[in-house]
């Protein structure tokens, strides 16, 4: 499913994010920055160790206690066909959702968003962040990450192009009904 908002085109897709060709897509990463299983694992698999070395040194330099959740930094991206990283911390949920998790959330899309601008960057892809190892309601995490991409359009008026990599064909359905609602 596609839709255009202001001059930005907004994509739900189901696939891999890690074939993505695109400026960035999007790690949804630990504080540690030093990996780990699901969408992070897959990302520093295959985009190779340059990854994990920008991120020791954006540990050491700028977040030497850890990168705090909802806020993104941003790497190379070693092998993988996109150029970037961007790498955000989603909130821990547990099966819990209130307005502190929504808020931390948001910020982990909207940040991304922010520092794509920055960089100057056009396209950017990311994964249904907080909805697998740290277990945030998939409904209302994908509500959140809708509202805060429709924000950064609204509020910024860049990027050509806003991918949501969905990695399951049910994760997809709750993007696009979502979606719908919204554009409604
Ligand atoms: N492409 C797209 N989506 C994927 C891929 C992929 N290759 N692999 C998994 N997903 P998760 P979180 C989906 O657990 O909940 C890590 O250990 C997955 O189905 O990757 O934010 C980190 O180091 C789910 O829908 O991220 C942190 O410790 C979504 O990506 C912790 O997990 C997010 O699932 C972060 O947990």
């Amino acid at each position: 499913m596609q839709v255009n908002i202001g001059n930005t085109q907004i994509i739900l897709k189901k696939g891999d994010i890690t074939e993505e060709k695109v400026d960035a897509i999007v790690n949804a990463a630990n504080s540690t920055l030093m990996g780990g299983g699901g969408v992070d694992g897959a990302i520093h698999l295959k985009g190779g160790p340059s990854i994990l070395e920008e991120c020791k040194k954006i540990r050491q330099t700028i977040y030497p206690e850890g990168l705090p959740t909802g806020e993104a930094v941003i790497t190379t991206a070693g092998n993988l066909p996109s150029n970037y990283v961007i790498h955000t911390v989603g909130p821990i949920c547990n099966g819990k959702w209130d307005k502190e998790k929504e808020k931390l959330l948001f910020n982990s899309y909207y940040n991304s968003l922010k520092l794509a601008k920055e960089k100057g960057l056009q396209t950017i892809a990311f994964p249904f962040i907080s909805a697998g190892v740290y277990r945030c309601p998939k409904e209302e995490a994908s509500k959140t990450a809708l509202k805060a991409t429709i924000e950064f359009i609204k509020k910024e008026n860049f990027l050509k192009e806003i991918r949501f990599i969905l990695f399951s064909e049910n994760d997809y359905r709750i993007f696009e009904k979502n979606l719908k609602e919204i554009i409604k």
